[in-house]
């Protein structure tokens, strides 16, 4: 899969190549690409040089802030986006990133991510590119208001890409995981058995598989339905998670 990420703080995505999204760029299941959306502000729409390389402008209609400039990103887009590529924008007004949508990209052959600052960017890029055929998703990272889109970029490619066959060492670990089922992963437990007065529940112990599973399945739902009643009402909807 290649990935690409559009910032004005390259430097932000630097640790890529730390932790297995590293391992897993030498074993060339991510091509991953990070680029200044800067160099896309060097020569101004009329083509004259523009030493400051400005990327934001104030917002029409008036209010606080700047608002990142269509004719960039349009620039650095059409250099950068390929034929069936998905373009991601993070945004706080985007639909909910789920672990479905992290599995539905996990299949793409590319993902380019346009992370947004100041106010965010000129609503005519989404707009223009889904027109030109490209799924575009705005997609938000959770209910919070973030300083902009890196740190949600980052977040989903980590959620992403951790789904490409053969980046997780043993797959077995990813059906077992949160939301793979639309329930909350299970409690877990390691040595020693008792701890400070805790002690590990005695079903897991006990080395009776049967008894351990439909411990670990009650206890998802248990949790689930303390934690997250709006999964168990998805479930039981058939909502996809
Ligand atoms: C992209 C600019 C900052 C947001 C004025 C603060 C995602 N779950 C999420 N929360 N916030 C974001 C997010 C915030 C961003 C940008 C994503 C680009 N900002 C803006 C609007 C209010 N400032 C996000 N995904």
């Amino acid at each position: 899969m290649r990935i690409d990420v559009l910032t004005i703080f390259p430097e932000f995505f630097s640790v890529l190549d730390v932790s297995l999204l590293g391992k897993a760029r030498q074993a060339e299941l991510v091509d991953a690409h990070v680029h200044d959306l800067r160099e896309w502000a060097a020569i101004k729409a009329d083509g004259t040089p523009d030493v400051h390389r400005t990327v934001d402008d104030s917002p029409f209609g008036g209010g606080a802030g700047m608002v990142m400039k269509a004719d960039v990103w349009g620039r650095a887009f059409d250099d950068v986006l390929q034929p069936g590529g998905v373009l991601v924008v993070p945004s706080p007004a985007g639909v909910p990133f789920t672990q479905a949508l992290a599995a539905d990209l996990a299949q793409a052959d590319q993902v380019a991510f346009a992370c947004g600052r100041y106010e965010g960017i000129d609503a005519r890029v989404a707009e223009h590119y889904q027109a030109a055929g490209f799924r575009v998703l705005e997609l938000s990272l959770g209910d919070y208001v973030l300083n902009g889109g890196e740190v949600a970029a980052f977040a989903m490619i980590e959620a992403i890409t951790r789904l490409i066959p053969g980046f997780m060492g043993n797959a077995e670990s990813i059906v077992e995981e949160s939301h793979a089922d639309g329930l909350l992963e299970y409690p877990s437990y390691t040595r020693p058995a008792s701890w400070r007065g805790l002690d590990v529940p005695d079903v897991l112990l006990s080395g009776h598989h049967g008894k351990i599973e439909s411990w670990r399945r009650e206890q998802q739902v248990q949790r689930t339905r303390e934690r997250r009643p709006d999964l168990l009402a998805d479930r039981d909807n058939g909502v996809a998670q």
